[in-house]
């Protein structure tokens, strides 16, 4: 395979929108990282009063929604202080990013010409403040449309069919479902909305200054979308609300471009000109952007079907490569952002960092320190102690908010099958730290060997917030029983959004697909990309000994998924 060079003088910009934060990285054409900013919700843009990035109305059945307005000042925000750091916006020769997946965005009838005519000398949240018909965007941690998700399933012939068709049974998170819920309680809105957009899709629509195609892998995560054809299903679309093809718009590529940057960020040539805000290039181009978890995958240049990634940022995320998946009841299939046919594979949790912070908070004195030696100081099997927490209305299994604790009687590691369990109230402190995240390890390696996925992985590569944790991925690694890499940030959905836009200006430019490793392959020892080993394997008796205990809690799982789950 032929290496693609990249200008020497190029820049590569990449965004990513998540629940908490908006981050953004600019890598150079040796594919390093030059400059990174961040902008915090509930600290930066304190106005808002948003708790992790969101409003929580737990009487409105587990309605979870965030402000599209923050979004967008978030976004002038960040390109302020990138100014601030130096940043020569004149030197980028693409910009591409990254979404929270699922959640939707919902403009007005009339705000095409909002976008088409932005004003440089007025910040974005001046301008669009009358430009949504639903002005708090339902985002993937909702949970308030199982009604829905039983009607699109019933209507196109089962949950299993739909996941064949679309990739995932329906999720509540889903755009679709939060659409038709949109749909059926407030038809008047739906009524005065010209463009529902998924969120990657509203951030690339500010930059181009028009409604931007939904990438067809972010698309995957709407319960709409034709997995294999790639194009809207009709089914689907019928299944979920009228005239929604002609609200949704295009499908394109991932590696696609949407456009050129708008003129709102260009450099004025001449002095009698509007003034300029940002001296963007006018010839940088704008690469689709796309889901957080596929912007991952190709930061993490994860590209070899051993290789298992486990995101562990506000949602906890595992997910590889795959080339003729089989989308089931569990789990999701995607589109692969970086590959021309082939898919990506994923199991999502809601409960991740929020719920870990949340355990740290109650029992280790609000403290990383304290809850790692809580990790150090307690055995491997946590002597039988099991434990499922809930701080959010999961996905995986789908239980309610709510703690369940057990003990494994007469437990010795060899013969946990047989044993009874018993549920106890609450363990002491160190104990409930080692059970949260043993139980978060053990389901996430129960449900990939349920998916088929590789077990034990060749090796894990591990992201977000918590892979900063050396003790976290240090019981990672012991209950997969095998090495835990990481890359340099930790943030690799920005990462792979900067790659992303140089790998969509590679493919603009050379007029046909590049596969993207000739962008990294003779970068992959010295660059940003370089994944490094953090923890070796455990040792294959303890990953055993693990398999045991796992057994045991998907039984006890089960019987919880009987008794207080959705179906
Ligand atoms: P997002 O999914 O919103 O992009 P991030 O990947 O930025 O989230 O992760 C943010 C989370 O990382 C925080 O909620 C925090 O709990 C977690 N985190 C940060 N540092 C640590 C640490 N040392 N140990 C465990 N978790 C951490
Ligand atoms: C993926 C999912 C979450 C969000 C979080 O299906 O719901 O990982 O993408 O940002």
């Amino acid at each position: 395979m032929d290496s693609f060079s990249l200008p020497p003088d190029s820049l590569f910009l990449g965004f990513d929108c998540s629940t908490q934060s908006l981050k953004a990285t600019v890598l150079d054409s040796g594919l390093n990282v030059v400059k990174s900013e961040q902008i915090r919700f509930d600290s930066d843009l304190p106005h808002y009063n948003t708790k992790d990035g969101v409003f929580r109305y737990p009487s409105n059945n587990g309605r979870i929604v965030s402000p599209t307005l923050m979004w967008l000042e978030a976004l002038d925000l960040v390109l302020e202080r990138l100014s601030k750091l130096s940043l020569d916006f004149g030197r980028i020769a693409a910009v591409s990013g990254s979404g929270q997946q699922h959640g939707s965005v919902y403009w007005k009838k009339g705000s095409s010409t909002i976008l088409s005519s932005l004003d440089p000398k007025r910040a974005l949240v001046d301008q669009f403040g009358n430009a949504f018909s639903v002005k708090e965007s339902p985002i993937w941690m909702d949970s308030s449309t199982t009604v829905q998700c039983r009607e699109i399933e019933d209507a196109v012939g089962g949950a299993l069919e739909l996941s064949r068709i679309t990739g995932s049974r329906a999720h509540e998170r889903y755009a679709g479902p939060q659409i038709r819920k949109i749909f059926q309680t407030l038809p008047e809105v739906y009524h005065d909305t010209e463009r529902i957009s998924v969120i990657s899709t509203f951030m690339a629509s500010l930059f181009i200054g028009s409604y931007a195609c939904i990438d067809q892998t972010d698309g995957a995560g709407m319960n709409l979308m034709d997995i294999k054809q790639r194009v809207w299903s009709r089914i689907a679309l019928e299944a979920t609300a009228p005239g929604l093809e002609e609200k949704l718009g295009k499908l394109a590529p991932a590696h696609a471009i949407a456009g050129h940057i708008a003129p709102y960020y260009v450099k004025r040539l001449t002095l009698y000109q509007s003034p300029c805000r940002y001296n963007f290039n006018e010839n940088c181009l704008v690469v689709q952007w796309s889901g957080d978890n596929p912007n991952s995958l190709a930061g993490l240049t994860l590209s070899i079907p051993g290789d298992l990634a486990i995101s562990l940022g506000t949602s906890d995320t595992v997910f590889g490569i795959a080339s003729d998946p089989q989308p089931q009841l569990e789990g999701h299939v995607f589109p692969n952002p970086v590959d021309t046919g082939g898919y990506m594979v994923m199991l999502v949790y809601k409960n991740g960092s929020l719920t870990r912070e949340d355990v740290r908070n109650r029992y280790a004195e609000k403290s990383w320190e304290v809850f790692n030696n809580f990790l150090e100081q307690t055995p491997p099997l946590n002597g039988g102690k099991i434990g499922f927490y809930y701080k959010e209305h999961e996905i995986l299994p789908p239980l309610p908010v709510g703690c369940h604790r057990y003990v494994i009687q007469n437990f010795s590691s060899n013969t946990v099958e047989a044993l009874d369990e018993k549920e106890v109230e609450e363990f002491d402190p160190p104990s409930e730290v080692r059970a949260l995240i043993e139980g978060q390890f053990l389901s996430m390696r129960a449900h990939t060997e349920r998916l088929g996925m590789p077990s034990p992985p060749k090796r894990i590569i591990a992201t977000g917030g918590a892979s900063a944790n050396k003790s976290i991925l240090s019981l990672m690694s012991s209950i997969f029983g095998c090495d835990v890499y990481t890359v340099q940030k930790p943030d690799s959905a920005s990462l792979g959004a900067a790659l992303r836009a140089a790998h969509g200006w590679a493919c603009s430019t050379k007029g046909s697909f590049v596969p993207i490793p000739c962008l990294y392959q003779d970068k992959l020892e010295n660059s940003s990309l370089t994944c490094k080993l953090a923890v070796p394997a455990g040792t294959s008796q303890l990953a055993s000994k693990y398999a045991l205990l796992m057994k045991k809690r998907i039984e006890i799982e089960n019987n919880l998924v009987k008794k207080f789950g959705r179906c």
